[in-house]
């Protein structure tokens, strides 16, 4: 292949029916192939005819919908680079995420085009358009006025297609580079690793993907979209999750994918049983650990045994469970529950202990990944990128683990202070940086404890400054009136004292024990 632009790869699997149904909405819309062709050749034209310079950065923060993945496809065809945005963000995050990324092209929603684009226009950034959930925007407006062909830009492996910011704000996150040679290297081995059908199954075509989470991230952006389109294969759309409805379209699919949330909110519905999942053929989770009572409750009600996986935004997915036999591991290998599985075909994993060697089988330490699917580097941060590789090119996750003798990766904790909620991460030190800063706070602790929906949710632990009144009520206010609501913590306490060690540092291990019984 000439170029290696990702949209060509992913356009090469369409089937030759331009004209079967690619997308089928929740509320039954249906879009071709040859509209998901037209589409984003209008869209990419109306992108061309704004004269960006090379490389330029397309900001998007809109509710899902086709026209949004149609979006992100059209600026991989134009060349650009797409850089996804979390629609709970606020204007102070969202001012970091532009500021640092200078993107040419914003896109948000209408109802948030007052804010949004002043925020943009300050940062330098020439064009702001509009995208609605329902059809509508300033986007689709413009790109109507364009040819529906288009020649897919060349691009080079190593061409960025995508950065991807970690949580959190106040000038620590940071941007994750993807190239297009990344994400179709993964795209290629997960098709394989995980048996995509192209024949067979609910409509005689091959595999139906139930789309169910949000576009901003990888799971559903990369691991989903790519996963169904490089197979040629339908997918239906939910623009938000609902288990009940995922479960009624479990009828005429094949594959489902979500993070353990969406396991457990289905588990809680009495018509998820062995008939209603009859033509699905394989469950993926991941983003966030899968307890061990949601997969074998899961293998008991539906006979299907879920596929746990592991990645990163840096990386896109790194580990997983074998849908078959895996060759390499012996005939023995099977999906095991509280484990994360394999490196994928193409990944080299280690595990090194603080000494920085490597640690013998079933030993724990930090979790270190090479491979093709490896990003480039964090956006505008050399030295951040160069510390987190190690002399001979490895990547260090953050994440502690094990490999055990038959090769099964078990992730048991995390070197990084990160909480995932409902697979979203949030930092701690982010949202104790806010409540710092009140009136009357001295100092806080967030730290995670177990919940029976999320997961895990972030308690917050504050002293107030002497004579000063705090209230947990007003703490939790101030913050949703500035970040993103799944970083809120769940519950706030004032106490008078915060558990230290004898270098002073807070004990947040001894806190994560107090308050660990408070959702469960
Ligand atoms: C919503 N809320 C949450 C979360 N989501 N609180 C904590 N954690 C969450 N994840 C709170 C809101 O703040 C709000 O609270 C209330 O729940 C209702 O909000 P709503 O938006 O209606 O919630 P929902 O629709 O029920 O959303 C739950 C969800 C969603 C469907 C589980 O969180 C979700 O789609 N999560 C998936 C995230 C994901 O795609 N992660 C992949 C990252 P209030 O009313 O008080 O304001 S990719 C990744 O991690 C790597 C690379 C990988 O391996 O895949
Ligand atoms: P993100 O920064 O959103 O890309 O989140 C990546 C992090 O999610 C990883 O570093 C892991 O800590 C976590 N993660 C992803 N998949 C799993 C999994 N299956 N089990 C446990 N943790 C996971």
């Amino acid at each position: 292949m000439s170029s290696h632009n990702l949209f060509s790869a992913l356009r090469a699997a369409f089937p030759s029916d331009l004209q079967a149904t690619a997308v089928e909405t929740d509320e039954g819309l249906r879009y071709s192939w040859a509209d998901l062709e037209r589409a984003t050749a209008m869209m990419a034209n109306l992108l061309k005819s704004l004269d960006l310079p090379e490389g330029s950065r397309v900001a998007v923060q809109v509710e899902k919908s086709v026209e949004a993945m149609m979006l992100y496809l059209a600026t991989l065809r134009a060349g650009y680079v797409f850089l996804p945005l979390n629609t709970a963000y606020q204007s102070a995050e969202i001012e970091y995420f532009i500021g640092n990324a200078e993107p040419a092209v914003v896109v948000c929603s209408g109802a948030n085009f007052g804010w949004v684009s002043k925020i943009a226009f300050k940062a330098g950034t020439q064009h702001v358009f509009t995208l609605n959930d329902d059809r509508t925007g300033s986007l689709l407006d413009r790109a109507a006025h364009h040819s529906d062909q288009h020649q897919t830009v060349s691009r080079k492996a190593d061409d960025l297609a995508a950065i991807l910011y970690t949580s959190g704000t106040t000038g620590r996150s940071k941007g994750a580079m993807l190239t297009h040679g990344n994400m179709l290297s993964n795209a290629l081995t997960l098709k394989d690793y995980w048996g995509w059908k192209t024949t067979g199954g609910p409509d005689g075509h091959g595999d139906v993907l139930i789309h169910a989470l949000p576009i901003f991230h990888v799971h559903g952006l990369f691991v989903a979209i790519h996963g169904a389109l490089i197979n040629g294969s339908k997918m239906i759309w939910m623009a938000k999750f609902d288990p009940k409805r995922a479960i009624a379209h479990m009828a005429k699919a094949s594959v489902f994918m979500g993070v353990p949330t969406l396991y457990v909110r289905m588990l809680a519905e009495s018509s998820l049983n062995k008939a209603a999942v009859k033509n699905m053929r394989l469950f993926i989770a991941g983003s966030a650990p899968l307890l061990i009572e949601t997969f074998t409750e899961w293998q008991a009600r539906t006979g299907h045994t879920i596929l746990e996986r592991y990645g990163m935004s840096e990386t896109a997915m790194l580990t997983s469970n074998p849908y078959a036999a895996d060759k390499r591991y012996g005939q023995q290998s099977e999906r095991r529950g509280g484990t994360v599985g394999f490196p994928l075909p193409d990944v080299l994993l280690r595990v090194r202990g603080d000494d920085g060697l490597d640690l013998p089988v079933g030993e724990i330490g930090g979790i270190q990944v090479k491979g093709p699917n490896v990003f480039k580097g964090y956006w505008r941060m050399p030295e951040k990128t160069a510390e987190e590789f190690t002399a001979d090119g490895y990547f260090k996750t953050g994440d502690v683990g094990k490999v055990d003798e038959r090769g099964y990766v078990t992730i048991v904790g995390r070197s990084k202070d990160l909480i995932i909620s409902g697979g979203y991460n949030v930092y701690p030190a982010e949202i104790e940086g806010y409540i710092n800063e009140m009136k009357g706070v001295a100092e806080s602790a967030v730290v995670g404890v177990p919940h029976p929906d999320f997961g895990e949710v972030g308690v917050a632990v504050v002293i107030a400054k002497p004579g000063a009144a705090v209230q947990p009520d007003a703490i939790i206010a101030e913050l949703k009136a500035k970040l993103a609501n799944f970083k809120i913590p769940k519950k706030c306490f004032v106490v008078t004292e915060l558990p230290r060690n004898t270098m002073s540092k807070v004990q947040k291990n001894l806190l994560r024990d107090q308050y660990k019984g408070l959702f469960n």
